[in-house]
């Protein structure tokens, strides 16, 4: 690749192109997505200095606003750009209770996308300044397009997803996405305003010596998570594993994916079917981490075959490094 910068847009312009039949419509709304992610990112910018100052004054900022929690306020930020899109039909968050149809209040009639996502993954770890994210799993409607959204359109396995992605707000913001042919990395240049092609088609390492998950509740776990955390520590007198949690699901994912790793949210005494969500944390998670090479399982198969019966169902998750998941699963 040449030294020249590329652009998001312009990527998802070129990408289209390999796609003959493509009409452009998903491409408008990773576009949009992008947009979203970038006024999340500029006010994230400031929360620690908001949450300092109104912290001290109360729940009004310096104009009398009612100030919104930072992930109250991604979450409307993502509903009004992904509304005014015209390419998604609706949305389910992790916000809302359930499902929103635009039928209502859109121009267009021909919408035929729904987008499911978790406005800012991780956020309890803001005002410590901690990495955050968002995710994001899109899936053609199956009911019919003019109508409203149904809850069909959203509870479809993961393995119907036709694109899926992340933005994590961190040292720098990066946005990483797959529409099923590999997956592509991009960095917010802020002097440009414009997300920047930085990791071309991203492949995870089959082996690596790193793991993570909340070692708190080892007591908890089942003897198979057990058996491959004491090989983690053993590793048989050579180096053992680094454990690395920083309790963001974003940002351990984003680490493996990129270095090889595995992710672990096993079930828990307090959460025996896991606690991350399925159809927006670990769906789309699955769909990026499969197309980099690597693996995600619930402990007894793929997590994008789960067929789900609920928005906000959780799942167990072991995500990372293909050579590191089979090694759990042997049990
Ligand atoms: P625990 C953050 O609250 C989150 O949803 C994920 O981002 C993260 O991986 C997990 O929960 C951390 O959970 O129980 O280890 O604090």
């Amino acid at each position: 690749m040449s030294g020249r910068i590329i652009t998001l847009d312009e990527f998802i312009f070129e990408k289209q192109k390999d796609f003959p039949y493509a009409s452009g419509e998903l491409s408008g709304l990773l576009r949009d997505i992008g947009v979203a992610a970038k006024i999340v990112n500029r006010d994230l910018g400031k929360a620690g200095l908001v949450d300092h100052i109104i912290g001290q004054t109360g729940t009004t900022n310096i104009q009398g606003e009612e100030v919104k929690k930072l992930d109250e306020f991604a979450n409307n930020i993502l509903i009004e750009c992904l509304k005014t899109s015209g390419e998604c039909c609706g949305v389910a968050s992790e916000e809302e209770d359930t499902f929103i149809s635009f039928h209502e209040s859109q121009r267009y009639s021909n919408a035929k996308y729904v987008v499911l996502f978790d406005p800012l993954d991780g956020s309890s770890n803001i005002d410590v300044g901690a990495p955050v994210g968002t995710i994001f799993s899109i899936y053609k409607r199956v009911s019919p397009i003019g109508g409203a959204c149904t809850i069909e359109d959203f509870l479809q396995p993961g393995t119907a997803q036709v694109a899926a992605g992340y933005v994590m707000y961190g040292s720098s913001t990066m946005l990483f996405y797959t529409t099923g042919a590999g997956v592509n990395g991009f960095t917010l240049d802020r002097s440009i305003g414009e997300f920047c092609l930085s990791h071309p088609d991203v492949k995870t390492p089959v082996m690596a010596k790193t793991y993570s998950c909340n070692q708190g509740n080892y007591a908890t776990f089942s003897p198979s998570v057990k058996t491959f955390i004491d090989y983690c520590q053993s590793s048989d007198g050579k180096k053992p594993f680094s454990l690395r949690y920083i309790g963001s699901m974003v940002a351990d994912f984003h680490r493996n994916l990129i270095k090889g790793g595995i992710f672990m949210y096993p079930g828990t005494a307090s959460a025996p079917k896991g606690k991350l969500r399925l159809m927006y944390e670990c769906n789309p998670l699955a769909f990026l981490q499969e197309q980099a090479g690597g693996k995600a399982d619930w402990g007894g198969g793929r997590i994008m075959e789960i067929v789900p019966t609920e928005l906000h169902q959780r799942t167990i998750v072991y995500i990372g490094s293909a050579g590191l998941v089979e090694k759990l699963m042997e049990g």
